[in-house]
This record gives C-alpha cells, sequence and structure tokens, in this order.
C-alpha cells in the first residue's frame, strides 16, 4: 500500500477546491466564484485499492487584513511541511506574474516535488495556453538555487480535463506507507463542519461581494428527533447590522433562498431529512476578534503555532 499528502496552494479562486473535487471524484470543499472561499485546511481523501492519496486544500494566498485572514495565511504556511508533493494551480484566464512565478520558484527550492498546474483551460483558447507555457518552462529546468517543477499540466477542474493524468503523476509520488484514514471517509472533518460550509457557499453565491466575506456560520444545535428528522439550528454570524438586513432580505426572501439550498445538500451529507432554521446575529468586527472566531469554530491555536 501507498499512501501520502498532497498539498494544493495557489491565489485565491484559481479553481484549488474545485481540482481537488475533481481528483477525489467527490465535493468535499465548498466552491464559489467569489475570492477566499476556504478559510481551513480541507482534507480531502481519495482510497483505491493501491493507494490512499490526501489532498489538502488551503485558502487562497493573499496579504491578510483582519486576524480571520492571518489565520488563513498561517493554514496556508503549515501545509507544505513535510508532505509528498505539491500542487500550485495557476489560473489561464488571469495573467501570470513575476510574483506567481516567484511564488513557485520558493517551494521549488524545498525537498516536495512540485506539480504546477494551469487550471480553466475550457474557458480560453490553446492559443492563450501555449504562449504561457513557453513562459513557464524556464522552472522545468534546475538551477543552483533550485530545483525544477516535475511537470507543468493544463487542466479544467471543470470539465476534467487532465484531471486523471494529474492524479497518476501524483499517485506515483506516494511513498510505501498505511491508510491514515478509514477507508470510506473523504475527509477530515466533521458532519457539522462541512454543513456550516454549505451554509457559507450558499451564502456567497447569493450575496453580493462584500458581505459573504464577513460571514461566519456556527452551529447552535443539531438533533435528531423521534422520526430520525435532523434538526439542524444554525447561526450566520455578520459583521455589521446592515449586512444582517441584507442577509436576510426583504420578507426574509434571501434567507429562505439560503436555507433552501443547503437543506437539499445538507439532506445529501446526512442521509436524512433535515429542518433547518438561520438565525442571523451581528458580531461587530468579529474578524478580528479571536476569542469569537474561536467560538465560530476556527482552531486559534494555530495562529500561535
Ligand atoms: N471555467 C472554469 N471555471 C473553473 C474551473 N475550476 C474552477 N472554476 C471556477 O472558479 C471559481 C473558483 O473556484 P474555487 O474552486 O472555489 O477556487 P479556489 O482556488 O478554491 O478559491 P479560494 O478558496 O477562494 O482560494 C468557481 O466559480 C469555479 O466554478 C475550471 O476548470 N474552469
Ligand atoms: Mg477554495
Amino acid at each position: 500500500m501507498k499512501s501520502g499528502f498532497i498539498t494544493i496552494l495557489g491565489r485565491p479562486n484559481v479553481g484549488k477546491s474545485s481540482l481537488m473535487n475533481a481528483l477525489i471524484g467527490e465535493k468535499v470543499s465548498i466552491v464559489s466564484p467569489k475570492a477566499q472561499t476556504t478559510r481551513d485546511r480541507v482534507n480531502g481523501i481519495l482510497t483505491t485499492k493501491d493507494y490512499q492519496m490526501i489532498f489538502v486544500d488551503t485558502p487562497g494566498v493573499h496579504k491578510p487584513k483582519t486576524r480571520l485572514g492571518e489565520y488563513m495565511d498561517k493554514c496556508v504556511r503549515g501545509a507544505t511541511e513535510g508532505v509528498d508533493a505539491i500542487v500550485i494551480v495557476l489560473d489561464v484566464t488571469k495573467r501570470i506574474s513575476d510574483a506567481d512565478t516567484a511564488f513557485v520558484e520558493k517551494y521549488l527550492k524545498g525537498d516536495a516535488p512540485v506539480y504546477l498546474v494551469l487550471n480553466k483551460v475550457d474557458a480560453v483558447g490553446y492559443d492563450k495556453v501555449y504562449p504561457m507555457l513557453q513562459r513557464l518552462s524556464f522552472l522545468l529546468t534546475k538551477t543552483e538555487e533550485r530545483g525544477a517543477v516535475k511537470e507543468i499540466i493544463p487542466t479544467s477542474a471543470k470539465n476534467k480535463r487532465n484531471v486523471d493524468l494529474l492524479r497518476d503523476y501524483l499517485a506515483k509520488e506516494l511513498p510505501e506507507g498505511p491508510c491514515y484514514y478509514p477507508v470510506d471517509e473523504i475527509t477530515d472533518k466533521s458532519e457539522r463542519y462541512m454543513i456550516c460550509e454549505i451554509i457559507r457557499e450558499k451564502a456567497l453565491m447569493l450575496l453580493n461581494d462584500e458581505i459573504p466575506h464577513g460571514i461566519g456560520v456556527s452551529i447552535q444545535n443539531m438533533y435528531y428527533d423521534e422520526r430520525d428528522v435532523a434538526h439542524v439550528l444554525i447561526d450566520i454570524v455578520a459583521e455589521k447590522d446592515s449586512h444582517k438586513s441584507i442577509i436576510i432580505g426583504a420578507g426574509g426572501e434571501k434567507l429562505k433562498m439560503i436555507a433552501e439550498r443547503a437543506r437539499k445538500d445538507v439532506e445529501r451529507l446526512l442521509d436524512a431529512k433535515v429542518y433547518m432554521e438561520l438565525f442571523v446575529k451581528v458580531r461587530e468586527d468579529w474578524r478580528n476578534d479571536g476569542l469569537i472566531m474561536s467560538d465560530i469554530g476556527y482552531d486559534m491555536k494555530k495562529l500561535k503555532k
């Protein structure tokens, strides 16, 4: 048996979580068109008869402006130590900058093999991808200061293009090892964590720009009644009063939509009928308040490490 950890890194919104979900064939990490969707490290586990591959999805790399941002940054920093491979994702719909290549080169100085993925090729023609491949090809050659990227692979997480190919390359990097997780598990996260993330995903989709970034989600209470219906009471934490009314929407419409969309996913996750209630609470500037962040479920010890 082979097994190992593979970290997925890159800027916000390049498709890291989509790629991880495509690699394991399950929806583990939430995905949205807004930057900074992923806030924590999320393991996605793929077990076959030959190997157990554990992908580590990370928040997008950005300059932190809040404590939550610092927390996310910490999640990224700690995620590359001792792993068996690193996948760095770039987005072909964006310009590739010197900062992007410098970011890749930084990881080429470490021990783990680095795979470079150019994602979203379905959204542009190959006439755009080729110049990028050329521009990045210098990374395939080792220098005195750093190693070389093992492969540069154009992918589409959306239509699965080259996802099998990438997975095959990564499987070759796995050392002999045990199953770190039970064979039927697809993530290290709890059901409760997944439920909160599902709510956040729907909120990200249904709310306009600035608001979703200021939202935190936590479970107030969860229990099964005698008919095995799961009752889930959820707090959505907003950072301003004005945000609260937007999240609730006229006549509660917005909140109802979030709840309705989330309920379907939560029912699938729990394999049970679900009764869900959402409450919106305001906690001024919670993204800078360690105590409230800890209440919402962020492991604040990470910031001390
Ligand atoms: N066209 C196209 N869109 C994609 C592809 N992969 C991801 N996307 C879209 O890009 C957006 C961001 O995807 P995510 O997977 O959330 O990106 P991420 O890198 O995890 O983002 P953060 O967690 O915010 O850092 C979503 O709207 C996805 O649907 C792809 O291969 N092609
Ligand atoms: Mg993500």
